[in-house]
């Protein structure tokens, strides 16, 4: 089935071939895609077409939501667990006194453990009830921006190979990892443009490595479980959990109270800002920045990263479940346009990078198409036709995507999306 081994020159690709442990074997040629049949979106499991906006919402929504949670990300835990919250800074003249800069931590007790998750914002000022960013972070709430006055994350932090990881060292950050990650937060634009932003490390709420020890997990353990059940979450519902919970404190911060709710993520958190729009329906909009591989790509298309790839680097990410389905998409009930479906009615947004060539763009804008139907019951707009738009023309219906030249990472261009986008959809 694979046609292509993992001995390509492209240098684009060059990097993913020397991090993976073995040479993988994939796809990165448009003419070797094999046909596949996706699941019928509009078809319930016994067989009845879908008529009505009614058997959409309780039937065949539930229906497809109970496969993501039960053997893609894993089932949240039922019980609810109230942190307690510290509000550890308030600063009216932050970045040049433009914004007003919180911080809080929250701290989760059970099972004799102890979690504690740093949240941080940034708000314009004299903006009442901003519509608020939520962003997750991969390096700390400090690398962000530069401001002295962001609290250090003390939680693990993920080391890339062949990459210079400043301010990181034994996966700790250290004072030189702020502003590290800037470029993917322009918070001068962000405010600038009467937005705020919320952002939590994630790996405040998980590290990124496969242990279910540490992070969010153990405090959810019944007695005698030292892991999650076959069923139950992995890493990415878990940071979709953790940015539910980002929500509480916008929902209980007089500021913000009022404020629509847009979670963007990339790449691995690009999965995770897909999956939390689709369990919390506070979240006004979701916005996917290259994705990839089980956020808005078809997994049918076994383009780029495979289910098996994807499982045999990180099996954390998702229940154990969903191990089965490595070299066999045809099994899972699902595919990735019934994950973009499941936002409906809200506003969703698909972001590909031209040479991002591992998220394969081309599924990714699929999966909105073949969403489109399930919005066209709410009256809303998907995504026009089969074929990719030309590269930097954006379309903005109710599924929003954009082709961005260039490769995987979060640019000013997309920010410009994201925030025309989110405008058009919110202000009222
Ligand atoms: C890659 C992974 C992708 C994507 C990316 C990231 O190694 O294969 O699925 O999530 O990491 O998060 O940067």
């Amino acid at each position: 089935m694979y046609k292509l081994i993992c001995v390509v020159t492209l240098a684009t690709l060059a990097p993913i071939c020397s991090v993976l442990a073995q040479p993988e074997i994939f796809n990165v040629d448009e003419s070797l895609v094999e046909p596949y049949e996706l699941p019928e979106l509009l078809k319930l499991d016994n067989g009845q077409k879908v008529q009505s906006l009614a058997d959409w919402e309780n039937e065949r929504r539930n229906e497809i939501l109970d496969v993501f949670l039960e053997e893609v990300y894993g089932k949240l835990p039922d019980k609810a667990l109230k942190p307690t919250i510290e509000v550890v800074d308030h600063s009216e003249t932050a970045l040049n006194n433009t914004a007003i800069r919180q911080q809080w931590e929250l701290t989760f007790e059970n099972n004799g453990k102890k979690l504690v998750i740093e949240v941080l914002a940034y708000l314009p000022k004299g903006v009442i009830a901003p519509h608020v960013f939520v962003v997750p972070n991969f390096r700390g709430n400090q690398s962000v921006n530069n401001d002295p006055n962001i609290a250090i994350t003390n939680s693990w932090v993920r080391m890339k190979k062949n990459a210079p990881n400043v301010g990181v060292v034994d996966h700790r950050a250290t004072e030189a990892s702020r502003g590290t990650s800037s470029a993917m937060f322009p918070l001068d634009r962000i405010i600038g443009n009467g937005f705020g932003l919320y952002t939590v490390y994630y790996g405040d709420i998980d590290p990124d490595f496969n242990d279910f020890s540490n992070g969010i997990h153990p405090l959810f353990y019944e007695v005698g479980e030292d892991q999650p059940k076959s069923d139950a979450w992995g890493a990415i519902s878990a940071w979709a959990w953790g940015l539910t919970k980002v929500i509480d404190v916008i929902e209980d911060n007089p500021l913000t109270r009022d404020s629509r709710i847009i979670v963007m993520g990339h790449s691995r958190l690009g999965k995770t800002a897909l999956w939390s729009g689709v369990i919390d329906s506070r979240i006004d909009v979701a916005i996917s920045n290259n994705s990839g591989c089980m956020g808005a790509a078809l997994s049918r298309r076994r383009f780029g990263e495979t289910v098996k790839i994807i499982n045999t680097r990180f099996p954390h990410w998702f229940s154990d479940n969903f191990l089965k389905y490595s070299d066999h998409e045809d099994n899972l009930p699902v595919d990735q346009h019934m994950l973009i479906a499941l936002m409906a009615p809200r506003p969703v947004y698909i972001a590909s990078a031209q040479q991002d060539r591992w998220a394969d763009p081309k599924g990714e804008y699929l999966a909105g198409y073949y969403a489109t139907p399930v919005y066209e019951l709410y009256g809303k707009k998907g995504l026009p036709g089969p074929e990719l738009p030309e590269v930097n023309h954006p379309i903005h219906h109710t599924i929003g995507y954009h082709l961005r030249s260039g490769g995987h990472g979060v640019t000013d261009y997309d920010w410009e999306q994201y925030m025309a986008f989110a405008k058009m959809h919110l202000d009222k």
